[in-house]
């Protein structure tokens, strides 16, 4: 029994020659996430510039907030351990989408929609792939609409095409979301709860969350005549 969690233990530890390859990538490695961040900035200047234009138009700030994030070396590595992929920058590069993250927080789920066409319009941005959790929620009851999207950064010498993650939600969404993973992550602590009960009742809170949602852009809708 023993012997079988060490060697559970132990194959969760990369090997020597991989974690060699990963530390004389140090540099190089520094370099492209340094990529990533100038792709994050890029992608948040857009949003914010939609969000002033569509105040400009008469219409309230459709952005709540913006928050950004790098994917951790530690959060990157284990993923790529998880799909069993090469742990090279290559790698990162063509297997990893979500190594940039934007999420944008909308005050209504109609703006949602709005800012997500209006960004993926423009003409240095590629659609890579687009789901719709808010269409249709993960059986948890998550919601967000997530789009992959290629845009380039402008370097000294060179132009280079970046992936990053966009994450479109509500005020709602966000709030079920952001206090669900804190929850999941407190799943991982203790064994004496029923998850199964407590799963059901998360479900509960984000089918309210998407009432509220509704109810609020209705009230909106009445207000200013749309
Ligand atoms: P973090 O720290 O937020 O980045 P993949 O991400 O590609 O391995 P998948 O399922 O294809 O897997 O990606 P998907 O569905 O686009 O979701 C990825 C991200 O969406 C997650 O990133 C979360 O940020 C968010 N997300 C998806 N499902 C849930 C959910 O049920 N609850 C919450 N709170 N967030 C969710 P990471 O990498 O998990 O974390």
């Amino acid at each position: 029994m023993i012997e079988n969690n060490v060697e559970q233990f132990t194959s969760l530890i990369p090997q020597k020659a991989d974690l060699e390859a990963v530390f004389s990538a140090a540099e190089p490695f520094q370099r492209l996430m340094s990529y990533y961040r100038c792709a994050i900035m890029e992608v948040e200047t857009k949003f914010r510039v939609l969000d002033v234009q569509l105040a400009l138009e008469g219409e309230n700030n459709p952005i709540e907030t913006i928050k950004t994030r790098l994917k951790k070396p530690e959060s990157i590595l284990a993923k790529l351990q998880r799909r069993n992929l090469p742990l090279s920058l290559e790698s990162i590069e063509q297997n990893l989408f979500d190594i940039a993250g934007v999420r944008v927080i909308c005050s209504f789920p109609e703006d949602i929609y709005k800012l997500a066409d209006s960004f993926i319009r423009q003409d240095d941005v590629t659609l890579i792939e687009r789901k719709d959790y808010i269409q249709t929620p993960k059986p948890n009851g998550y919601r967000s609409l997530h789009l992959i999207v290629e845009t380039p950064i402008f370097l000294q010498q060179e132009k280079r095409m970046m992936k990053v993650e966009v994450q479109l939600r509500t005020i709602a969404m966000d709030f079920w979301a952001s206090l669900e993973h804190k929850l999941r992550y407190k799943k991982e602590l203790d064994s004496h709860v029923d998850y199964e009960h407590i799963s059901q009742k998360l479900r509960a809170c984000a089918d309210m969350s998407a009432l509220l949602d509704n109810q609020m852009e209705a009230i909106r809708n009445q207000i200013t005549g749309l």
